[in-house]
């Protein structure tokens, strides 16, 4: 029992049995015994449809209340979490279920079917529901359940998460995450954020991501604190809500869309404790133009999927724009050769490896033992981390990470176009915004035909939000594509005014 998360939460529910660890927008609320009782019922929910201790659960729903018992139960149960983003298109989504092979898939109703037919050609036991109000056929199963189920005991190193992650070349791979990974983690957050039980975290992060995951449920139900759960990120409605509560976590989006809130000013952050971002670069003029609005200097911290949350700005002290702070207590960062270079972590937060594939887990890791993050950054003398770029080719677009291959070889497909380079370009709204580049022959579809075309292909977010047809693409003395050089060709394409 001792290596369990859910024996961590356990501790709390314990504690504070009468204290509402839960509230929705509606006002709908929940204490941690409800909450415990919730996860409880779900949990022998899953061993009716034969879960047994280390079976993937597939999760692919709208965030509800019941997505968060659902966490719960798999862990409880002693599942292995399997979140997916539910814009994942039929194609998407099958290649995740034929790797992670789960036992059990939950999936909306609407797409109940589609998943039945998938979980048929790949050995999955059973599918079940549960829509955006979070009822279903899972959630009618539950509530026949009894509310009492005896956690099943897990060790510290076996898992508790499948969490996929794009590759930047090849298909996406399944980060293993363990107990310990979790409850280490979540365990120096606390401590360093200083969160307890009269926190309320106000979260509107989806939770098929570590960020709302992990670090937001993770730390709130050690700690104690309150949740303010919403089922996604809306400036106004988060800022009508921000008096309720004292701590947001976000992606850098959600702190430039509560700016362009005209109303949004020191008043409505009267009773916040800090505001932590992280998932992409914080521009350090947001940072400062939010801190001179509410008097709050966001609180920036840097991390990954595969290695939870690496480094934080100080609770205490400057919080500086463009630096993502020091390592968290036990983990060890480090830049080899000249810098900025290659940002390398070894620590309890460092996953056991990709799922199934041990070839690409070795390549990722050095000879002792540290994870190679494709990060590129400087580390100062008194050991403040600051991300300065990537070694990897990937877009990160409002916290969502988008991988130029899996585009380009879909777009190469197409006729008429001779070949593609898909690079991320600074946006407004979303820090980067996808951008492609098509070299081209005349036989080439115009740009609704070609969105059409990857529209069936990949989830909404991936689509290219501008695509620029050219002759040829610049290329370097070895032939090989300059993304660079396009990145500073379209910089000002979003450029607002
Ligand atoms: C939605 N859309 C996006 C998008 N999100 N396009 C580009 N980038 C994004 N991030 C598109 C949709 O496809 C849709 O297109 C349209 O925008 C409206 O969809 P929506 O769902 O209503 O969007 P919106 O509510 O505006 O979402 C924006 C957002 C959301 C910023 C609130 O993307 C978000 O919650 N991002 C957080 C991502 C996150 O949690 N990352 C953590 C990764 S963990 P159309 O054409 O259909 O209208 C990690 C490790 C770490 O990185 O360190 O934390
Ligand atoms: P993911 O694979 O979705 O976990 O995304 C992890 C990546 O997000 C990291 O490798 C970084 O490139 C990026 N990231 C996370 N936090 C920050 C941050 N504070 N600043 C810059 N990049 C970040």
């Amino acid at each position: 029992m001792t290596g369990s998360l859910y024996a961590k939460f356990e501790e709390t529910f314990r504690r504070l049995p009468e204290k509402i660890a839960l509230r929705t927008p509606a006002a709908r609320t929940w204490t941690f015994a409800e909450l415990a009782a919730e996860a409880c019922r779900y949990a022998n929910a899953l061993e009716a449809l034969g879960i047994e201790p280390g079976d993937r659960v597939t999760v692919q729903i709208d965030k509800s209340p019941a997505n968060l018992f659902l966490y719960l139960a798999v862990l409880g149960a002693g599942g292995v979490y399997q979140p997916l983003n539910p814009a994942y298109t039929e194609s998407e989504t099958e290649y995740f279920v034929s790797d992670a092979s789960p036992k059990i898939a939950v999936c909306a109703p609407a797409r109940q079917r589609a998943m039945r037919d998938l979980g048929d050609r790949h050995q999955v036991q059973a599918v079940m529901n549960l829509d955006a109000e979070g009822m279903g056929s899972l959630a009618d199963l539950a509530a026949r359940m009894d509310a009492r189920h005896q956690t099943v005991p897990r060790a510290a190193d076996d898992l508790a998460g499948l969490v996929y992650t794009s590759g930047t070349t090849g298909r996406a791979k399944g980060a293993m995450i363990t107990h310990d990974n979790l409850i280490s983690n979540a365990e120096a957050l606390v401590k360093l954020w200083r969160l307890q039980e009269g926190d309320t975290l106000l979260h509107a992060l989806p939770v098929f991501h570590v960020h709302g995951l992990f670090v937001a449920i993770n730390t709130a139900l050690m700690a104690g604190a309150g949740i303010l759960w919403f089922p996604k990120f809306d400036a106004a409605s988060a800022m009508a809500h921000l008096p309720q509560a004292t701590v947001l976590m976000g992606v850098p989006t959600f702190y430039t869309r509560l700016l362009e809130q005209k109303s949004f000013a020191k008043e409505t952050c009267r009773n916040m404790r800090v505001f932590i971002s992280g998932s992409a670069p914080l521009l350090a003029a947001t940072h400062r133009e939010f801190s001179t609005r509410t008097g709050h200097a966001i609180l920036e911290r840097y991390g990954m999927t595969e290695t939870g949350m690496i480094t934080s700005n100080p609770y205490d002290g400057a919080r500086e724009a463009g630096s993502v702070g020091h390592a968290l207590p036990g983990v060890s960062v480090r830049i080899r050769g000249e810098q900025p270079g290659v940002v390398e972590v070894k620590g309890p937060n460092v996953f056991k490896g990709y799922w199934r594939l041990p070839e690409k887990t070795a390549e990722d890791f050095t000879e002792d033992g540290y994870f190679i993050t494709g990060d590129v950054g400087t580390l100062a003398d008194d050991g403040r981390l600051a991300i300065v770029g990537r070694a990897k080719d990937l877009v990160i677009s409002g916290g969502f990470n988008v991988y130029p291959k899996e585009i380009e070889v879909l777009l190469d497909e197409m006729e008429g176009v001779v070949e593609s380079a898909v690079i991320g370009v600074p946006h407004p709204d979303f820090g980067e915004g996808v951008v492609a580049v098509l070299a081209v022959t005349d036989a080439c579809a115009d740009e609704t035909v070609i969105l059409g075309f990857l529209k069936h292909r990949l989830a909404g977010f991936k689509l290219p939000k501008r695509i620029f047809k050219v002759g040829e693409l610049p290329r370097n003395a070895m032939g090989k594509v300059q993304k660079a050089a396009l990145r500073e060709r379209y910089r000002e394409i979003f450029k607002t005014s």
